[in-house]
């Protein structure tokens, strides 16, 4: 484009030319309530220097189990740019700010945000439109957390989110996920144990805290966790 050149950046020498350009994205920028104060690129949202300024923005990660109620985990490319190569949830990304993914009430912002879902499901595994209809995703709650990635980079988020049960058809693309595996409770708790170092930090917050229970409640009872309206500080 003409507006900006950015394979020039300093910051962003020597990474990716895809993953470069996807910083150019537009983001949600936000009070720590979760109000749209504003909107600034992918890049300045996961610099360090700006998330320890109080530079906060809205992102959603989808949690898709198949009907035998296993988790589909994605392995993160090593050309992305924050957090390569870590086992995570099946797709996370930001709603951009643009009109149909932000909001300020939460029910827009929820249906922003399942938009973005559908998106990005999509573009990182394949998975259309079809086969994860928005009316199927389920809203639980929202995470606010920080998290350095390397120095230079990391997340400082308010993180809708969402599960969807539905089987569907996915193959990665290469450019954003090296691996995917479905996993069962105690797959994943294996996994753990094996490589704890090797999960994004907010698979593991979410891991840590409410994951397990949520999953136990998937066929029976999940209702009660849905459109939780606190934010979770973590
Ligand atoms: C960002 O995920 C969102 C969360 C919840 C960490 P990401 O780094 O995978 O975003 P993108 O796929 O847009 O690079
Ligand atoms: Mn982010």
């Amino acid at each position: 484009s003409s507006h900006s050149v950015p394979t020039s950046d300093a910051e962003l020498t020597g990474y990716d030319e895809e993953q470069i350009r996807l910083m150019e994205e537009v983001c949600i920028v936000l009070d720590p309530e979760d109000n749209p104060i504003g909107s600034a690129s992918k890049k300045v949202c996961h610099l360090m220097k700006n998330i320890n300024d109080g530079l906060l923005h809205r992102a959603f990660s989808v949690f898709l189990f198949n009907s035998k109620n296993e988790l589909l985990l994605q392995r993160r490319a090593s050309e992305k740019i924050t957090f390569p190569d870590m086992w995570t949830n099946t797709c996370c990304s930001h709603p951009l700010g643009v009109p149909g993914e932000t909001g300020s009430e939460l029910e827009t912002a929820v249906l922003g945000v399942k938009r973005a879902a559908q998106r990005k499901l999509d573009h990182e595994l394949n998975i259309k439109k079809a086969q994860v209809p928005l009316d199927k995703f389920d809203f639980l709650t929202r995470i606010h957390y920080l998290a350095p990635s390397d120095g230079q980079w990391g997340e400082h988020e308010v993180d809708y989110i969402l599960f969807i049960k539905a089987d569907v058809d996915h193959a990665p693309n290469p450019n954003e996920v090296q691996d995917t595996r479905y996993v069962s409770q105690s797959e994943l708790k294996r996994m753990f144990e094996e490589k704890n170092g090797k999960f994004t930090p907010w698979f593991r917050l979410i891991c840590e805290s409410m994951l397990y229970e949520w999953w136990n409640h998937l066929d029976n009872g999940l209702e009660r966790y849905l459109h939780e309206k606190d934010i979770r500080r973590m």
